[in-house]
């Protein structure tokens, strides 16, 4: 049973005040909190454990190496990859895919190739690739959104050609909720010849991932969305593919043999882990995803879709609000404008009641553009958000329209 007080309990910093006011946190599109339990693993590995991995003969080193890959396979479970060989740590979504931009565009793009993203990217899934399609006289081409926030999945099928090397779509979007078809997205990209990145970053910490079953060549989430520590992220790549890229960086780590002529790289995935990687914070995103496997990711799920459904029944009562998103397969992800209200006046105001949105435009200003607005109010749910908080933040919502 999903025991919401208990949950709670994991997160001292939920007990907290701000302005003498109880903490109503609803940024979790941003970061997530972390429960004890990760805290206490990171503390136990540098209290207990501390040594740096795969190189040291002595006992700490080798049970930190042991740590260290068992939370690689830990991650390999959690989105059912096939093998070990294909997770890769990385600092988090964002450099997951500067990553796979730089590797794949140097392995695989070419003159008058295309790249495709869509609208409702953020900045992470669109910067890289236009950096890499400058480098390589790429082009990058976009999937438009529909008025509610959805693909439109008939521009995407035309949108696809012999040129068309990767596909680079949110598996759900961090202003809009949209839950997008990544399953379709990958069947029509596949039936081109071309390939898909799913960025997982607002995905993974809501819903149960199966990367075989999405059959996407690229899968990009971080650690800090899951009730993880920042710092630690994973890029997933089919085996096949990662083995026909080149090194990311260069160092330690990723070579074979280094001679002052030549040098050959190690086996996947070190190849793409030039320098000490954090292994402590690989160790306390294996507990992180230990803690929501426990909880149930279908029972996390549930729980924040109620939120979710809720939230917007409220919401949509009060006047002069502009709920943005699709009505039906949304995320727990609400972004909002009341009247006229800035999004930063709203935002500060509702600060002041205890309550944490974000507001602004979310790194994903093209999105921005399209929906003709500078930005919005967002609320984002975790695991351990309750109907009670919905209550204060829709509260505070009309006590600042009443303001203005
Ligand atoms: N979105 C938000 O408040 P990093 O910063 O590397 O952990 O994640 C980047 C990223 C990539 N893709 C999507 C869909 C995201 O939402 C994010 C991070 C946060 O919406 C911080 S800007």
């Amino acid at each position: 049973m999903y025991d919401i007080a208990a949950i709670r309990q994991d997160f001292p910093i939920l007990g907290r005040e701000v302005y003498k006011k109880p903490l109503v946190y609803l940024d979790n599109g941003a970061t997530t909190q972390k429960p004890r339990q990760v805290v206490d693993a990171m503390v136990d590995e540098y209290y207990n454990v501390n040594a740096n991995v795969h190189r040291g003969v002595h006992f700490l080193s080798q049970q930190a190496t042991d740590l260290h890959e068992q939370s690689r396979e830990r991650v390999r479970q959690f989105i059912n990859a096939q093998s070990t060989s294909e997770i890769v740590f990385t600092r988090g979504t964002t450099e997951s895919i500067n990553l796979l931009a730089f590797c794949f565009g140097e392995a695989f793009v070419h003159e008058g190739d295309e790249i495709v993203v869509t609208e409702m990217e953020h900045h992470s899934n669109i910067v890289p690739w236009q950096m890499m399609c400058e480098r390589k006289g790429a082009k990058l081409k976009v999937i438009p959104i529909t008025d509610d926030g959805r693909l439109c999945m008939d521009a995407y099928r035309q949108m696809l050609n012999e040129k068309t090397r990767l596909v680079c779509c949110t598996h759900v979007s961090n202003v809009l909720g949209t839950i997008n078809p990544v399953k379709e997205i990958v069947k029509i990209a596949h039936s081109n010849g071309s390939l898909v990145l799913i960025d997982g970053a607002q995905s993974t910490p809501h819903f149960a991932i199966d990367v075989q079953d999405v059959d996407c060549d690229f899968f990009a989430f971080s650690g800090h969305k899951i009730y993880a520590p920042t710092g630690i992220g994973v890029l997933y790549g089919k085996e096949q593919l990662m083995e026909k890229l080149p090194p990311y960086q260069g160092g330690g780590e990723m070579i074979q043999k280094v001679t002052f002529e030549k040098t050959t790289y190690n086996d996947l995935p070190y190849k793409f882990e030039a320098g000490t990687p954090d292994y402590v914070a690989s160790h306390a995103l294996a507990a992180a995803l230990d803690y929501v496997s426990k909880l149930g990711m279908d029972n996390i799920f549930k729980h924040e879709q109620e939120l979710t459904t809720y939230a917007i029944a409220k919401l949509q009562e009060i006047e002069g609000m502009r709920i943005f998103g699709p009505v039906e397969g949304r995320d727990a992800v609400i972004s909002f404008l009341v009247g006229n209200i800035h999004h930063l006046d709203m935002g500060t105001l509702l600060d002041r009641l205890g309550i944490a949105v974000r507001t602004g435009h979310h790194c994903a200003e093209p999105l921005m553009n399209r929906l003709g607005i500078t930005g919005t109010v967002r609320a984002s749910f975790g695991l351990y958000n309750t109907k009670d908080e919905v209550d204060v933040l829709v509260a505070g919502v009309k006590r600042v329209a009443q303001m203005f």
